[in-house]
Order: structure tokens, then C-alpha cells, then sequence
């Protein structure tokens, strides 16, 4: 069946177009920076905005009018795995991203619940070879069932944390058996509400034993997809444990686990902890530690993970800018973690929202390259930083300098001089690039 008959193939139609089912700027095979745009962006959709959500909210009911609408638990899971591959097929977006509970319907007994689970696998299995699609990542989602009330990962139930590992053991098996590129774990439960009744430390070492197993039972099976942690500060719990990217480096660091993983940054994320995109991707960059992207945005006047399409060009050429200075995104992707909004509730939707943020991400793509290739802020930077190229610069750099050479340099240089950082001026600079491209 086919479940979007009247949307055409979505193709490059360039800045003139004005057909709203095109593309403007995401040219799959230009050449930016050396690389394909399609190989830069490695763009995926997010299989639960996408195909299980329905536009509810604390408010209301689903608005959403789809085929699969009025189908039973397992058909409609059926449906969506048909729908996703025709899906990437009329936009030619090459990944996808799922967890375990999107795909497939939980039955009575975590038995049966895996049991759901490969007769939809399979289904996938067969898409994705008959597709060439690819999965970027998979992971678990230990948070909407009420077992995980109490945490999941850090429950205070062993019980759980039980059922928590077996349920991360099946994902790494179906990670397997699709091929996946990564593994992520999304610490939905993993925080805490109130001290009054948390043993913190139980909780963070619980986390980390099952990283450990969950690293173990990857190299037992052969399955050899890069770990990903995705911060999030806050939102379901209080305080989330994987608050930001500088925060779950230092507990991967601290449990031994820092090889074994990098990070999977999401825009929202950054915005709730106070961050920009560009800062979490800088510091996990400086780490080595940047693995992929969950591209979306938040609301300036709205406090919570509002998972809009990006489409705001300052934040897509940060972002791409930090990514190519990185060395790009190797095995990660750009994962839309999106959704529409409530009122948009047509399937034409679902693809002008996919246009949007691939055109956004191609635009800004092509501004940050544009960025780096003129030197516009790299020159700057270069020249902020010169007082450490000579003089008492290189030797604080080297290594050579003591307090007291320092202090015999500080005791007879008067005045110190400082320049403007134009950041002003930047910011136009700014502005230019993104509207030249
Ligand atoms: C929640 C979120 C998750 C993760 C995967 O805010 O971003 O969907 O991306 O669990
Ligand atoms: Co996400």
C-alpha cells in the first residue's frame, strides 16, 4: 500500500523554486567542503515523531489523520514500518532512528513484548535491504511504561533495574541484527525529584555497572555500533544525572567508560541546560567525544523540550560549523528529533517539515564551509589569541613558565593593553555569510 500517493518524489529544485514539495538548498550530491552534502548531513528521521506520535498533549487528544489511524496494535506497527521506507524514499533521506517501543507494541510479558518486537524487526530487515536505507541508531525507551516510576538504569527497585537490563540486551540484539550505526541511551528516568528520599551515589554507580554489561554484552555479540549518551538537564525528572555534555563526560571519565561512548547532542537539550547547540558541540568536540546530532529547536518564550523543526539559520551554520571544524560527524548523522505541531496535522505536514529542517541544515551547511574557507572568524580568533605565538605568550604555552617568571614579566609591564572583541561586528558578519550562500 502505498500511504503518501500524493506527494510526488521531493528532488533539488534550487533557490528559484517556489514548489513547497522541493528542495532549495539540500542538494544531496553538491560538493561542500570537500564532501557530499548527502555525506555531511547524514540526515535521519525519527521514527517516533514521525510515525507513533499523533500531536497529543497534556491537553488533548491526538490530531494527527494518518492511514494507519484505525488499524490494531500489530498492523498498525506493520503499517508504520511500510510507511517509514516510503517515506525516506520520497525525500532520499538515508538513516532512521527508532526505540524499541515505536516500533512494536509491548504485549503482557516482557515474552511477548519481544516477540512483537522481531516480527517487526524482521519487517525492517527486509525494508532496509530492499531500500539501501540504513538504521543510524536505535535505543530503549525505559520511561513511558510506569514500571520506570522510580528510574530504570538508576532505579531504587532491583526488580527493575532487572527488567531494565533485559530490555537494553534485546535492543543491543536488534541493533545488531539491523546493522545499526550507533547506540543510544537517553537517560529518560535517569534523575531524581527530591534528595529527601535518593541515595544519589547507588543510583550513578547502578548506571555505570550497566553501562559495563551493556558494553560487555556488545563485544559478546559482535555487535560493534559507537555508544552514544544523549544529555538532557531536566524534563521528565527534575534533575536528570546526563545534565549536559561537560557533566556526562566527567561521569563517563569518572566509571572507567570514556572510550566506550561519545555523545549524541540534541538542540532543545542544549537550550534547557543554558547552552547553545554550538557550545555542547564545542566542548564535547575538544573531548573527542562528538558522535551525532538530534536536530531540532526550542521555543524562545516557551520553557520546555518543544522539539520544533530547525529552522533558524544562526543556530544551522553554528551548528555546521562546529561540525566541520570538528572533522564532521563520522558515524553520527543529523537525526531529526522533531515534531510537528499540533495544528499541522496533515501527512503533507510530515514532509514540509522534513523539507524545512533539510533545507535549514544544507543552507547552514553551506554558510559555515563559506565560514571557514574565508577564514571570516578563524582570522579573528588567530589574532585574539597572538600574545601567545612569542614572548611570554610561548612560554606560558610551552610549558617553560613559573609564577615567578611570570610575576618578574607582570612586575615591569605597564600598561597592560587590551583589544575590543567586536563581537557586534561579528554578529553582522555573521548575518552576510548566511544570506550570501
Ligand atoms: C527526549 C529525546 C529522546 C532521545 C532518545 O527528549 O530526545 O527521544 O532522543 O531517547
Ligand atoms: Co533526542
Amino acid at each position: 500500500m502505498a500511504y503518501f500517493a500524493n506527494i510526488p518524489q521531493i528532488k533539488f529544485e534550487g533557490k528559484g523554486s517556489d514548489n513547497p514539495l522541493a528542495f532549495k538548498h539540500y542538494d544531496p550530491q553538491q560538493v561542500v567542503f570537500g564532501k557530499t552534502m548527502e555525506e555531511h548531513l547524514r540526515y535521519a528521521v525519527a521514527y517516533w515523531h514521525t510515525f507513533t506520535a499523533d500531536g497529543t498533549d497534556p491537553f488533548g487528544a491526538g490530531t494527527a489523520v494518518r492511514a494507519w489511524d484505525s488499524l490494531g496494535a500489530l498492523d498498525k506497527a506493520k503499517a508504520r514500518v511500510e510507511a517509514n521506507f516510503e517515506f525516506m524514499d520520497k525525500l532520499n533521506i538515508p538513516f532512521y532512528a527508532f526505540h524499541d517501543r515505536d516500533i512494536a507494541p509491548e504485549g503482557a510479558t516482557l515474552q511477548e513484548t519481544n516477540k512483537n518486537l522481531d516480527v517487526i524487526v524482521a519487517m525492517l530487515k527486509d525494508g532496509q535491504k530492499a531500500s539501501g536505507r540504513k538504521l543510524l541508531w536505535n535505543t530503549q525507551n525505559m520511561f513511558t511504561n510506569p514500571r520506570f516510576v522510580h528510574g530504570a538504569g538508576t532505579a531504587v527497585n532491583a526488580d527493575v533495574y532487572a527488567y531494565a537490563a533485559a530490555q537494553v540486551k534485546k535492543g543491543l540484539e536488534v541493533g545488531k541484527e539491523l546493522g545499526a550505526e550507533n547506540y543510544v541511551f537517553w537517560g529518560g528516568r535517569e534523575g531524581y525529584e527530591t534528595l529527601l528520599n535518593t541515595d544519589m551515589k547507588l543510583e550513578l554507580d547502578n548506571l555505570a555497572r550497566l553501562y559495563h554489561m551493556s558494553i560487555a554484552y556488545a563485544k559478546e555479540i559482535g555487535f560493534d555500533a559507537q555508544f552514544l549518551i544523549e544529555p538532557k538537564p531536566k524534563e521528565p525528572t527534575k534533575h536528570q544525572y546526563d545534565f549536559d555534555s561537560a557533566t556526562t563526560i566527567a561521569f563517563l571519565q569518572n566509571y572507567g567508560l570514556k572510550e566506550h561512548f561519545k555523545l549524541n547532542l540534541e538542540a532543545n537539550h542544549a537550550t534547557l541546560a543554558g547552552h547553545t547547540f554550538e557550545h555542547e558541540i564545542r566542548v564535547a568536540a575538544i573531548n573527542g567525544m562528538l558522535g551525532s546530532l538530534d536536530a531540532n529547536q526550542g521555543d524562545m518564550l516557551l520553557g520546555w523540550d518543544t522539539d520544533e523543526f530547525p529552522t533558524d539559520l544562526y543556530s544551522t551554520t553554528l551548528t555546521m560549523y562546529e561540525v566541520l571544524k570538528a572533522g564532521g560527524l563520522g558515524r553520527g548523522g543529523v537525526n531529526f528529533d522533531a515534531k510537528v505541531r499540533r495544528g499541522s496535522f496533515e501527512v503533507e505536514d510530515l514532509f514540509l517539515a522534513h523539507i524545512a529542517g533539510m533545507d535549514s541544515f544544507a543552507w547552514g551547511l553551506k554558510a559555515a564551509a563559506k565560514l571557514i574557507e574565508n577564514k571570516v572568524l578563524d582570522s579573528v580568533v588567530e589574532d585574539r589569541y597572538a600574545s601567545f605565538n612569542s614572548g611570554i605568550g610561548a612560554e606560558i604555552v610551552s610549558g617553560k613558565a613559573t609564577l615567578a617568571s611570570l610575576e618578574q614579566y607582570a612586575l615591569q609591564n605597564n600598561p597592560i593593553v587590551n583589544k575590543s572583541g567586536r563581537q557586534e561586528r561579528l554578529r553582522l558578519l555573521l548575518s552576510e555569510v548566511i544570506y550570501s550562500v
